[in-house]
């Protein structure tokens, strides 16, 4: 089971992440429960919905904190079968609540625990990735010499330039290194400095 990819976003922005389950390779899959969480600070839950197909039957989805609980499994009577194909299970649509950095993941250990079932009951016990990390930022714009990414070339950004300066490899900042690349040759060497210097008050549109 897994969600969607990293990308950047602002408060407010809804944010999706799609409950999926992949590589089942010969094993069937005739229903699966779910505990995700997500990080309260950083994200607020709107709501979700479950896909309705491969598994039309459902309880409701409900939130517990910071935990999202899903159900689901075939419907018989709609003609679902157990399958190993991938599918999409749910979708999860949150809003950016604040700047900072969020994975959307599974509660492990979990009693009763995330997991798919096949026809007979039986644990297909899943490898959980999470969805992220997720990024809310004050800015999602790309400006060239922006080191801090809030949107804006100030002077608060000169150390970060110069500390970008020491290589890709180097930088351990959320925001993108390339943004230190203002000559727009795709790396960061010391040509970007006075291109860097002339930027310094544009700001995001
Ligand atoms: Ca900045
Ligand atoms: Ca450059």
């Amino acid at each position: 089971m897994s969600g969607g990819t990293s990308q950047c976003f602002e408060p407010n922005d809804a944010l999706v992440v799609v409950l999926s389950m992949c590589c089942l390779g010969t094993q069937t899959v005739n229903a699966y429960q779910a505990f995700v969480e997500f990080d309260p600070a950083v994200m607020a839950f709107d709501h979700g919905t479950y896909t309705a197909s491969p598994f039309g039957l459902h309880i409701p989805l409900s939130v517990d904190g910071n935990t999202i609980i899903l159900s689901a499994g075939c419907d018989p009577l709609a003609g679902q079968q157990p399958t190993s194909e991938d599918a999409d299970l749910a979708v999860l649509t949150f809003r950016a609540a604040a700047v900072g950095t969020a994975v959307v993941g599974f509660v492990v250990p979990h009693d009763p625990p995330t997991q798919l079932s096949d026809a007979y009951g039986s644990p297909v016990i899943p490898t959980l990735v999470p969805t992220g990390p997720i990024s809310v930022q004050a800015s999602c714009c790309t400006l060239k010499g922006d080191m801090n990414c809030d949107g804006a070339v100030t002077f608060a950004d000169i150390d970060l330039f110069v500390e970008a300066l020491n290589g890709e490899s180097a930088w351990t900042h959320a925001c993108p290194w390339l943004n230190a690349d203002c000559s727009g040759d795709s790396n960061v060497t010391f040509a970007d400095i006075d291109p860097f210097v002339a930027v310094i008050g544009t700001t995001c549109p």
